[in-house]
């Protein structure tokens, strides 16, 4: 076996407690390339222990300590960023190309955000005239849990452990068992930087055991969690009868909403990355594309057209778009949304294939990217969360009606709206249920702004301050004067 993945328990490396180990697939070949812990309550058990005894020095040893830190952690990262960004696209099968320009990059400004970010951190001091003064003393929860999915791995876990870390608590993480290599890469860098032991604990394993584990447990005071809406309601279901604190950040079915007159070459670039970006497998990508009735016969030929030029293929080779899907599982799930669609009334107009590969490549999971028209909005397909190369096409005609497509699901993370007029984009972004709107632009992301989203969508914001006050708790100090 090339690589024994480790959890990673009081600053050392140790197999899981069952001594048990789950495979870890290869999507670009569809084979075995390594093995992980497949850890349970007992692992868990050990790292609250760890933790418990690294949470004095880590929450009070001060905000320059802690930013010093985590910005030798993004330095390594750097240091290292082709190493990662192999482990990357092994792992997942995305383009290795799109690893090493966003996934990996941004998990290093993650760390480099939060790191500084703590240095500004400030609290609010509410003075009442003559008589006294308050103020919020933010303090760290504790021990904290962080469980991310597969399809941006390090990007997503990053984003949750830099803030747990930077506000001083200690934290117990789990990585998908799908993605679990760069989380593992990471404990290397994280010892070399001095993080001390029992800071950060990285356990590996299946969801539905060390994760549930995780957030079972009574001394882990809060669980930041991005992952499928099943997943989310059954960890809410778990954690809110024992008041912990819960960020879920959940699925999504996004619309594009591109009226006549917007700045056709640049939506159709940004519509096509959109729909397509790391297979269609982002929480954000735009899957439900409405078109204003008089350009959507232009808008259908050209994108068509651009969606067939997209090459599918080895995740290393430079010139890739699309890798492969994540897992057999996940393949079978969008193919079956796709015969799914056809059985709705949808017309495939490019796509819905597997791609064989030969030679090594042969066992992979390759889908051709896919445009489906002429199914209602309401149906299951326009419905669900696909969570791949696969979106569908449909006409409006009025504001109105756009506004009622793009808010006519149970999600709501984030829409994007196509238009060269500034009233209307106003009008629209106000009236859209998201939590998040792109006009003119999609996944323009400043880790400053609040990100997350409503409905099914999930609850509580990631991002900038929202990160840093969700992983403290504020106290207030009443102070009288004399
Ligand atoms: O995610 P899961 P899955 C959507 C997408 C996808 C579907 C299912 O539609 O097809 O969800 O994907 C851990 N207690 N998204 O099954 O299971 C799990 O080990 C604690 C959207 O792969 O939600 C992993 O670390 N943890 C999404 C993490 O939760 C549990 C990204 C996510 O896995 C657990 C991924 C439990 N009971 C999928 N069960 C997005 N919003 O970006 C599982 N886990």
């Amino acid at each position: 076996m090339e690589h024994q993945i480790q959890n990673y328990i009081g600053g050392d490396w140790h197999a899981a407690q069952s001594g048990a180990y789950l495979d870890n697939y290869q999507p670009a070949t569809g084979k075995v390339y390594s093995r992980l812990p497949d850890s349970d309550a007992r692992d868990v058990e050990l790292a609250v222990e760890a933790a418990r005894k690294a949470l004095p020095h880590w929450s009070k040893c001060g905000a320059q300590e802690r930013f010093q830190i985590l910005m030798r952690v993004a330095d390594l990262i750097e240091r290292d960023i082709e190493s990662f960004a192999s482990a990357e696209s092994a792992d997942s099968g995305k383009a290795r190309t799109l690893a090493r320009t966003v996934d990996i990059p941004r998990a290093i400004a993650n760390f480099r955000f939060f790191a500084t970010a703590i240095l500004h951190f400030s609290s609010e001091a509410h003075p009442m005239e003559g008589e006294a003064v308050n103020f919020t003393l933010r303090q760290p929860l504790g021990i904290v849990g962080c469980i991310s999915p597969w399809n941006l791995p390090l990007y997503l876990f990053t984003w949750k452990i830099a803030p747990a870390l930077a506000t001083g608590n200690c934290v117990i993480a789990k990585p998908s068992e799908l993605t679990p290599m760069t989380a593992y890469l990471l404990t290397k860098v994280c010892a070399e930087a001095g993080l001390p032991a029992g800071v950060l604990n990285i356990l590996h394993g299946l969801g539905g055991k060390v994760g549930q584990a995780i957030v079972e447990h009574p001394e882990i005071k809060a669980i930041s969690f991005t992952g499928g809406t099943a997943t989310g309601r059954s960890i809410a279901q778990t954690a809110a009868p024992m008041f912990k604190k819960l960020s879920l950040e959940l699925g999504g079915k996004n619309p594009v909403l591109i009226f006549a007159d917007a700045p056709f070459e640049e939506m159709l670039n940004t519509t096509v990355r959109s729909s397509f970006a790391n297979n269609g497998q982002i929480c954000l990508c735009g899957s439900r594309i409405y078109i204003q009735r008089p350009i959507y016969e232009q808008f259908r030929e050209a994108f068509v057209a651009r969606v067939k030029a997209l090459r599918v293929g080895d995740p290393e080779a430079p010139d890739t778009n699309q890798g492969a899907l994540v897992s057999q599982q996940h393949l079978e799930k969008v193919a079956g949304y796709i015969r799914l669609a056809q059985e709705e009334g949808g017309k495939i107009l490019c796509g819905g294939q597997r791609v064989e590969m030969p030679g090594e490549l042969a066992g992979g999971y390759y889908l051709q990217p896919t445009v489906i028209e002429g199914l209602p909005i309401g149906c299951r397909t326009n419905q669900e969360e696909i969570f791949g190369p696969v979106v569908t096409i449909a006409p409006f005609d009025t504001e109105e009606e756009g506004l009622a497509f793009a808010n006519g699901t149970n999600y709501g993370l984030a829409a994007t709206v196509w238009t060269n007029d500034l009233m209307r984009a106003h009008r629209v972004a106000e009236q859209l249920h998201f939590g998040i709107v792109w006009i003119n632009c999609w996944m323009l992301r400043d880790l400053r702004t609040p990100f997350g989203g409503v409905r099914q969508s999930g609850v509580g914001r990631e991002g900038g301050l929202e990160a840093l006050r969700f992983f403290t708790e504020p106290k207030n100090v009443c102070i009288r004067y004399w």
